[in-house]
């Protein structure tokens, strides 16, 4: 059998390469910090990594690499947010416990495929 078949991995539904900054935690306003990083988004979790060594498909699983930070997409809220910054492709994913991301990338479509999957995952997450 494969070594999924209870299911206990969840799905990996999309992986990449985006600029970030945290700009709140629990409500409170941060100074930005823009970096690289590697994003999965993987079961109801968006999961960043910082070490550019972790940058390939297998580094979400289990103990492969530690990730920066994981988000919980339940409840979370995305927008555009072209006016938080005077970089261009931006958008804002706020969490429920109050923590506000900055997400982008220069390159538009690919941008907008993040936006559409993530808010996707939020969707779902909304109707259980
Ligand atoms: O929204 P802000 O505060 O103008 O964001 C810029 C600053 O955080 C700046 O850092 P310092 O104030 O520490 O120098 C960053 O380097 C910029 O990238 C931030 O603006 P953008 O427009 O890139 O989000």
């Amino acid at each position: 059998s494969s070594p999924d078949s209870e299911g206990v991995t969840p799905e990996l539904e999309k992986a990449g390469l985006l600029n970030k900054t945290k700009i709140a935690e629990g409500g409170r306003k941060l100074r930005k910090n823009w970096n690289p990083s590697w994003v999965v988004l993987v079961g109801n979790s968006l999961v960043f990594f910082k070490d550019p060594k972790s940058q390939n498909p297998d580094s979400w699983k289990p103990g492969n690499s530690r990730p920066e930070s994981s988000v919980d997409l339940r409840g979370a809220q995305l927008q555009w947010a072209n006016d938080l910054s005077s970089k261009k492709n931006v958008f804002k994913l706020r969490t429920v416990t109050g923590n506000e991301f900055l997400l982008q990338s220069e390159t538009e479509s690919l941008i907008r495929e993040w936006y559409r999957t993530i808010q996707n995952v939020i969707d779902r997450l909304d109707k259980e």
